[in-house]
This record gives structure tokens, sequence and C-alpha cells, in this order.
């Protein structure tokens, strides 16, 4: 029996006349009217603090956003997943990330196996090799330790490791060098490698898959590289190469020893779920194996509060539901994320993948069509950067842009008043979206008359504030657990599937014919539209031949 549809359940329409009585009342009435909202607006777990008060709801849109949150079963949903059933039904996999985190004397048991042995042996084996590149004990051809770290993957492979490395430079041993290549685009790999000494580089390949296009065409060239460094000696390879895999088939294919000299991790471990596995192999070796610990320390604070606290007190639950009373209700398609953190510079791109990849869907995981909107589009860049560049829009545009502005009460780099700015900032942002400044406010100041309208504030922007004390390895965990599990709430809320991607796969397929028709000799037989076609023929014209 197919279930209600989402849109079609009483909860729905609830919700869309609450939205619509909400319509006329402003953040400034609704904190008027109640002035103590901001005391029970918020809510505190595993070191984060998020204050959801300066949101366009009240507490009868709050508990009717829960009770969506009932109706629809996410607490099985989240049993499901913790429990390891196979939710991820088009790939008929389970969805463990969570199992990467859990302490070694918990278990979780997925086909009958337990799989937190397995999940703590790859860590110590992480940790063994992180520690013999840190202490310069793992050598390069010509016996010099390595001091250049090249981690080559993309997508969940890249994204996951690269934002952390950034976020936690302040913990990284800054002795290494620490580089990311993913694009296909020759221009990466030849920039990251140009000024390294090939006797002193390692690369990190990872790709779950090992077939990844870009992946194994970034290795190769990194394998060449070093082979011209190194007088061709193909055993440099060995010293030069590791991988993180589930293949070791092709990891063996290419010239690694899949035995000693890879990291695997499971089909459990969805690819942009994958950074607290072997994937943060690099980010181990940048910040060390006790710092990774504490990431996953952090991590599992978050799933325990995510998989315990009660709905209207689960962070992750009440992030969800309010993407969905903008996405849904009010009419939002995108939501911005600010981090007020210069550290946290590449967290909105990889929240960019985390969501839009797991909740840009068009059907139901039953395969019929939705007719609600779905995942929203997530950008952002951190303040204050962006205030001087496209908040003008958040302030004075035609468009509602939720956001969420992160922010830490003490920096990594405490230097003079810098970090109270930065926070005064973050701060400002927040209430001037909210509250606006009204054109009487303009005119009292004595404002011309014809500058009033373009002076005036609308206000009721809506924020989430996050704020934790700093941005240590902890912090970070559960951040991005958050973000995981919010993703997973608004999923399971829309009924999509949030761990398949297969609207990645098209244009892999056709790139791979068009590859071949680039480069073949003689004039192919184009069979595309008309625009593709000419497009191919104008660029074998040009191409360098
Ligand atoms: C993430 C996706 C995707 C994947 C990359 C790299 O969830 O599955 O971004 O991570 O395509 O795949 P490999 O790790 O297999 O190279």
């Amino acid at each position: 029996m197919n279930p209600t549809p989402l849109d079609r359940r009483p909860e729905w329409a609830a919700l869309a006349a609450r939205c619509e009585a909400l319509r006329g009342r402003s953040l400034r009435d609704l904190f008027a009217a109640d002035p103590a909202r901001a005391e029970r607006m918020h809510v505190e777990a595993a070191g984060l603090f998020l204050d959801y008060s300066k949101n366009r709801v009240d507490d009868a849109a709050l508990r009717e956003l829960v009770a969506l949150a009932e109706a629809i079963g996410l607490r099985g949903r989240i049993e499901a997943m913790f429990r390891g059933d196979r939710i991820n039904s088009t790939e008929d996999r389970a969805v463990l990330h969570t199992a990467l985190r859990v302490p070694r004397d918990r278990s979780v048991v997925v086909d009958g196996e337990d799989v937190v042995p397995a999940v703590h042996q790859v860590l110590a084996r992480c940790a063994g090799f992180a520690e013999r590149v840190r202490r310069g004990d793992w050598r390069g051809f010509d016996g010099r330790p390595v001091r250049n770290v090249v981690n080559i993957g993309i997508g969940g492979s890249d994204l996951g490791p690269a934002m952390a490395c950034e976020a936690l430079r302040a913990d990284s041993d800054r002795r290494l060098t620490v580089r990311f290549v993913s694009n296909v685009d020759g221009t990466h790999v030849a920039e990251a490698v140009r000024d390294l000494d090939a006797g002193e580089t390692l690369f990190v390949v990872c790709s779950k898959t090992f077939t990844t296009l870009e992946t194994l065409a970034n290795a190769e060239t990194a394998k060449r590289w070093l082979l011209e460094h190194c007088g061709g000696d193909a055993a440099a390879i060995a010293k030069h190469f590791v991988a993180v895999s589930t293949n070791a088939e092709k990891v063996s294919a290419f010239g690694i020893d899949a035995e000693r000299n890879m990291f695997g991790f499971w089909d459990w471990v969805g690819g942009r779920y994958s950074l607290d596995s072997a994937i943060g192999l690099t980010l181990m070796i940048a910040i060390g194996p006790a710092a990774f610990g504490e990431l996953l320390a952090g991590f599992h604070a978050m799933d325990e509060h995510f998989r315990t606290a009660p709905f209207e007190r689960n962070m992750p639950v009440l992030l969800g539901l309010l993407g969905v009373w903008y996405a849904n209700f009010a009419g939002c398609a995108t939501h911005a994320v600010l981090p007020y953190d210069q550290y946290l510079a590449r967290f909105p791109a990889y929240l960019q993948q985390l969501d839009m990849e797991s909740n840009g869907k068009r059907v139901t995981i039953d395969g019929r069509e939705v007719t609600w909107h779905t995942g929203p589009i997530v950008w952002g860049e951190p303040g204050t950067n962006g205030q001087h560049a496209f908040f003008q829009l958040l302030h004075q545009g035609t468009r509602v842009v939720p956001a969420d502005l992160i922010g830490f009460c003490r920096s990594r780099n405490p230097l003079g008043e810098h970090h109270d700015l930065l926070m005064a900032n973050l701060f400002a942002q927040a209430e001037a979206l909210a509250f606006g400044k009204s054109a009487g406010e303009v005119r009292a100041e004595g404002v011309a008359e014809h500058l009033v309208p373009h002076k005036t504030f609308p206000g009721d922007r809506p924020t989430n504030v996050i704020l934790a004390d700093e941005l240590t390895p902890a912090v970070l965990g559960a951040l991005v657990a958050l973000y995981e599990h919010k993703v997973f709430v608004q999923g399971s809320i829309w009924g999509v599937n949030s761990f398949d991607q297969w609207g990645v796969e098209l244009g892999k397929v056709l790139a791979k014919k068009i590859a071949a028709e680039l480069t073949v000799t003689g004039e192919p037989a184009l069979a595309h539209d008309g625009s593709t076609n000419a497009l191919i023929r104008r660029y074998r014209q040009r191409r360098r031949g």
C-alpha cells in the first residue's frame, strides 16, 4: 500500500496554514510579543550552541513541524539508519557512517557481523602509517623522509578531507605541506606538484571504486612525474603511493601493493559521508591520530544527541525542520551557510555536496515523482568577506535567503582585537537581517526623502546562529555530523533516498563518448544535437593536436 503523499498529509496542510497566518507577523512582532523567545529557542549539544529564535516561526509552528516529523516516522528512520538497515534501497546498501565513529567497546551488527572491530583495525593501521610519516620514518626512494602529502581524489574522496585539513590547520604539523588534487584539468596536478621535491612527496590516492576517471588520470600523471624524477625506477612507486579504496584489485592493477599500502573501507560508507573513514588518511597525517580521534569523538557525541534527544530539543532535527519550513512553505529556494571563521573557508563547498547530492532528488524512494520541493541550493562564503559582496542581496534583495551563521567564542589565532571585530560582525548581521531598519527609523536620522527607500531594510530574513567555544577537532566533528543528520532529517521528510547519486551518471557516460570523438583521427560521425556537434567540431579544429 502506498503511503499518503507528503503534501496530502493533514500535518502538511496545517503547516501551510500556519505559514500563511504568520506571513503578516514580522520578527519584530514575534520578539515584541514574546521577548523571552531567545531563552527558549536554543539548544546545546556536543559542544555546539544553536540559537534558532530568529526564525519566522512561533511555538505552534515548531510543534507542527515536530508533528510532521513524527507523522512521517522519523524516529523509526533514525533507528533504521543506526541499526544498519539497507535504507539506501536503490543501491541495496546499509548507511553506516555513524559506525565509523563508535567507540571500540560498542557493536554494530550488519548482515550478522559486528563491523566495529574492523573499523578500529583500519583506524589503527591508518594511525600507524600516519605516525610513521609524521615521525619521518616513512622514506622515499632516495631515503629522505616525506615532507609533502598530495591527496588525489574527487567528490566525497576530496571535499571532506580538503575541508577538514583547512579547518584544522591550527592542529596540523606545519612541517608538512599538504595539497589536494581533484580536477581532471591538468592544471590542478601540474600546479600541485610543480614546486615539490619528488623524493619527499607521498601521494594518497583516494577512491572508493578506484575507477573514477579524474582520480585515475591524476594518479597516472603523478606516477609519471615521480618516475621522471627517480630515474624510472618502478620500485619507487611503493614508497610514494598509498591508496584508500574498497577495490583491492584495481589498486593492485595501478601498481600499489594492496596488501601493505591500501587502507580499506566498506560499501556502507557513502562517498560524501566518508571523511571519518580511511578517506581521512591525509587529514590524519596532517593533524595526527590523537586529534583525529577527537574529531571522531565529536562526530559520535552529535550522533548520540541525534539518536536520543527528543525532537523539540534535537539540533539536527530542528535545523532540518526549519529548512523544510522555508523550502516548502515560505518559498525559499536557497540556503546560505556563512562561517565566521577563515579556517572554514571550504565548509560551504563541502556542505554543497553533502546536501545537494543527497537531497537533490525528484522522485521518492519508491520512484514516484514528488509534488513538493526537495533539497535547497546551498551556498556560502566565510564572513566577513561575504558582507562586502553578496550580503546586499540578503538584506535588500527580493528573495529571502535563510542562513546559518557559524562562529566561535575563541579564535585559534588570538591577535589583538580581530576576533571581537569578527564576532561583532556576525552578531550584527544576524540582528540586521532579522530586524532591518524601517523607513521611519531612516527618516528619523534625517535622511533625505528620496533616499529613504534605498536605505530601508525590510528585515525578516531568518538566521540560525551556531556558536562553539573554539574550532577544535571535536567541534568540527560535531558540526559535520550536525549537517549530515540535518540532511538525513530532510531527506526522510521529503521521502527521497539521500544516499544515492544517479544524477551524476549521465554526464559521465556522455563525456566518455565525447572524449573519443575529440581525439579520433578523421572526421567522426557526430550524432549529438546540433549545438553539441558544432561545439565538438570547433574544438577539434582548434585543439592542440
Ligand atoms: C559521493 C559520491 C561521489 C564520489 C566521487 C568519487 O557521495 O559518491 O562524490 O565520492 O565520485 O568516487 P570514488 O571515491 O569512487 O573515486
